[in-house]
């Protein structure tokens, strides 16, 4: 054993050691107790960043943590490799998407590897390989079959100038990102996932995983979903023999309508169009512009409309009302029309303000008069017959007499859309379809998956699909008739690809079926499921989408994917940004003097002591505050880095990146191991057991030994990751505090010390997994902790037990006794105590008494009369 910590020496050891003994390698065991313990695969950008590390060493400490707890635990990664970087290289650089990913993802695999990051490597699935999307094509093709999935046409952002569709992110605020081009909206076909028809169940199957899934996350697929329960009215328009039917979720407010407002493409303005006035026509077409335009979620537009000078008959009240056009009115949402009720909506109230409309309070609270607008409940008045009643009768009465007269009826409306997976991109996997002139559009056969994407493809980044260029790809025959046929030449959207990838870890390599039934109804659900909190919605409900239908087609029999969801805080960094030379500098040019607590109290320019601005910020290239995993391993070792990375913050917490928070990281380390080292040769040789006498300085460390297990587990039960290691450094302390030396010991002592360190080591595992490996091996003479099978240690709750403490004891606010008891001791048995104390029975006796306990710290007596 080497005297001094070699980090780097160490870790190489048992990385080799691990990969060569397949020591992460699970396989399904009936008998044995599964934890799935999964993180979210990686984009394969070519390098680590410090989010991902945070993320793979919560993941690889609670794998550790259960394995030694004897659970058989899975714990695999794979690639999300398809996706726009990949295409970008090929454009920019004219390297081939396939080669750039498969480089990138051999260069992160080394960095997860140097990390020592226990995964099943056996079990590595990427997006892109063949073998993989052949699935996504199957599931594509089953749903199909299903009637889930379905073609129609619908709007996508369009770049005249670069002539390409852009997804909402690259089209935000209306400008292309590539050249700030107005982007404007087009009209194609497109593949939809009807994800709307499991709306319902995606609801309310949250019963099921509340208790596991952080409430903000449950909250934002709540509000993605958007159930609205309201009713939908139908209105005549005069003069003719259409009407308008509104989507309403106070139909109590129906008499207080004053027009109906429809979205500029409504048909009904389609069907007026002709007999406008050229002015109305104009401002329709107007509108029509503003909403093609791609609004950014949140901003609230300034609500303009026109009067069509048509107008529609209330079915309650037979009044006329105006037919107006708006345009925050929008087609995809209800009906596309509105009756406004400007006394009991906002919406309504700015608009009708605007134009002057009248408005009529027809709800008010029960004893009094509103603000205007009013949009709370209350009790109908000017209602006709409806007058009087509460809003929430009013609603059922009106909806069950709309149904009945059959000019309307109760309805449920949600926000959540079909899923358009259509991308007009290269890099993804290809939609399995083919359209015949005489067939029409046909799916693959199964047998003739997967559609392979070619070699490659002229790569332009302007124009229709890199597909539609390379007539190999699309030019077929028709699967049933055999004629000349075009196969679909868009690729599916990269989500598909995520939603199912930790099913495919269970069996990769099926050719058969996405996986095996029986491997799936042992591994899953997920227990454990780690990332960031980015992905609350689209992913995170995709997913629970596609297990509903992977149920529905009978490959799994439960509803939801993955009982408990963590999602990470972000990684953070210092950043410099110099007044003088309005820029941000490198840590290494500032002079910087901290506080004890580490935060920073004054920053100045090294070169001029000009002032620094401070700030927090997320990681990264253009703000100079990024660290290189790689780097930090090189410096510091794996250890060291995870063990920070899991100390400095709670893990739902932001992560503030400190330098010299690691180096603390590594002197612990050398702490722990130069105990080791010390007491090696005497505690090998030693084969002393606890039963003989004890003296008071082993006592007291296997106290400390016993409660620092206590601790620990139950931090890791509580799902506490990063306070554990606060305990191992306590614990480390007491052994250095140990004073005695290892010739002088006696047998008690000895044994002491070796369960100190062979818990400590333990403990330690799920957070440097290496070195506690290492010194394992040392002190038991064995191969490490995961060849000897070693278990998580247990506590004795008799040894774990604190010693007893003072506790005074008052008689009428006098201080007159002292008991001993142990911390916790219920108040019951302190009252007990208490009373059976000779001296506080010379006041009490024969006395009427009332005892007050304040457990741990106090028992107060008042004695009356
Ligand atoms: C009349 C009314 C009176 C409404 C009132 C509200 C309050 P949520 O809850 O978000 O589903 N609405 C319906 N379709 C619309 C569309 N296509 N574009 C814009 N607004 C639309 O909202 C439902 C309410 O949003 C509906 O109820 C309708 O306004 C409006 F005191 O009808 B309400
Ligand atoms: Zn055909």
């Amino acid at each position: 054993m080497d005297e001094k910590y070699f980090a780097q020496k160490i870790e190489r050891k048992w990385q080799q050691r691990w990969n060569e003994t397949g020591a992460f390698k699970v396989s399904k065991e009936d008998s044995k107790q599964k934890f799935y313990c999964l993180e979210m695969l990686p984009y394969p950008s070519g390098r680590l960043h410090m989010g991902h590390v945070r993320n793979y060493s919560i993941g690889d400490a609670i794998s550790w943590y259960k394995r030694l707890k004897g659970f058989n635990v899975i714990h695999p990664i794979g690639w999300d490799s398809f996706g726009q970087p990949a295409e970008q290289a090929a454009i920019k650089q004219g390297v081939n998407p396939r080669d750039w990913t498969e480089d990138n993802i051999d260069q992160m695999r080394k960095q997860l590897q140097a990390l020592g990051i226990g995964y099943d490597w056996s079990r590595e699935v990427a997006a892109h390989r063949p073998d993989y999307y052949k699935f996504d094509q199957w599931f594509f093709l089953k749903m199909l079959e299903m009637g889930l999935a379905y073609r129609k046409d619908s709007e996508v952002n369009w770049c005249p100038k670069c002539e390409t569709t852009l997804s909402n992110e690259q089209a935000s605020g209306g400008a292309c990102w590539r050249c700030g081009f107005q982007v404007e909206k087009s009209t194609r076909p497109q593949w939809f996932l009807k994800i709307t028809e499991y709306a319902e169940q995606l609801l309310s199957d949250m019963d099921e995983i509340e208790e596991g899934w952080p409430e903000n996350v449950l909250t934002m697929q709540r509000n993605w979903i958007g159930r609205s329960d309201g009713a939908r009215v139908r209105f005549a328009v005069g003069g003719s023999d259409s009407s308008i039917e509104v989507f309403t979720t106070r139909i109590d407010t129906i008499y207080g309508a004053n027009a109906i407002v429809v979205a500029p493409n409504h048909p009904i303005v389609f069907e007026f169009e002709d007999g406008l006035s050229e002015d109305i026509k104009a401002k329709i077409e107007e509108i029509r512009a503003e909403q093609a335009l791609p609004v950014d979620y949140g901003v609230e537009v300034e609500k303009s409309g026109v009067d069509t000078g048509k107008t529609a008959i209330n079915p309650f009240s037979g009044e006329e009302l105006p037919i107006w056009v708006g345009n925050y009115v929008l087609m995809s949402y209800g009906t596309g029309a509105v009756m406004s009720v400007p006394a009991h909506d906002s919406r309504d109230h700015e608009f009708a303000v605007r134009y002057g409309l009248p408005i009529k309070a027809v709800v008010k609270p029960e004893n009094d008069d509103a603000e205007l607008p009013f949009s709370e409940y209350g009790v109908l008045v000017d209602s006709g017959d409806f007058s009087g009643l509460a809003s929430k009768d009013a609603k059922e009465r009106m909806a069950s007499l709309a149904e009945s007269e059959g000019f309307g009826a109760a309805s449920t409306t949600f926000r959540l859309r079909d899923w358009g997976i259509s991308r007009q991109r290269f890099w993804g996997a290809p939609i399995p379809i083919v359209y015949c002139q005489t067939c029409g559009e046909i799916g693959v056969p199964f047998e003739d998956l997967p559609v392979e994407l070619p070699e490659s493809a002229p790569f332009t980044g302007v124009g229709e699909s890199p597909l539609a260029k390379v007539p190999e790809f699309y030019e077929t025959n028709c699967p049933r008739c055999g004629e000349a046929a075009r196969r679909e030449t868009d690729t599916m959207d990269t989500f598909v690809d995520s939603c199912w990838y930790y099913f495919r870890y269970l069996d990769p390599k099926n050719e058969n079926a996405p996986f095996s039934v029986d491997e799936a109804a042992y591994w899953m659900p997920v227990d454990l499921y780690i990332g960031g909190i980015d992905h609350a919605v689209m992913h995170l409900l995709y997913t629970r989408f596609w297990t509903k239908v992977m149920r529905d087609i009978g490959l799994v029999e439960f509803h939801e994917p993955v009982t408990r969801l963590l999602t990470q805080g972000m990684v953070v960094g210092e950043s410099f940004y110099s007044k003088e030379r309005e820029c941000y500098v490198t840590a290494d040019e500032v002079e910087i003097s901290r506080a004890a607590s580490g935060k920073i109290e004054k920053a100045t320019l090294r070169e001029t002591g000009g002032p620094v601005r401070l700030a927090v910020e997320k990681m990264g290239k253009s703000k100079l505050n990024g660290v290189d995993p790689d780097d930090m391993i090189a410096k510091y070792g794996s250890d060291a880095v995870r063990l920070f990375v899991m100390f400095a913050a709670p893990v739902e917490n932001e992560l503030v990146w400190q330098e010299s928070g690691i180096e603390g990281a590594v002197r612990f380390l050398q702490r722990v191991w130069r105990f080791v080292f010390k007491w090696r040769d005497a505690v090998a040789d030693s084969s002393a057991d606890s039963s003989v006498e004890e003296s008071a300085a082993s006592r007291k460390l296997r106290q400390k030994t016993h409660q620092t297990i206590r601790k620990i587990s139950e931090s890791f039960e509580n799902g506490q990751f990063n306070t554990p290691v606060a305990s191992l450094m306590e614990l480390s302390n007491a052994m250095h505090d140990f004073g005695v030396e290892p010739e002088s010991a006696t047998d008690s002592e000895l044994f002491a010390v070796k369960e100190s360190i062979k818990s400590l080591l333990l403990l330690m595992a799920p957070y440097a997994p290496h070195t506690s490996e290492e010194l394992w091996a040392e002190v038991t003479g064995t191969d490490g902790i995961l060849a000897s099978g070693a278990r998580y240690p247990e506590f004795d709750p008799e040894i774990a037990k604190d010693d007893e403490i003072e506790i005074p004891v008052q008689v009428n606010g006098k201080l007159r006794s002292r008991i001993y008891a142990a911390p916790g001791t219920d108040n019951s048995e302190l009252e007990r105590l208490a009373l059976a104390d000779e001296k506080i029975g010379e006041y009490t006796e024969g006395k009427e008494i009332r005892v007050i306990v304040v457990p741990n710290r106090l028992v107060n007596i008042v004695v009356k009369g």
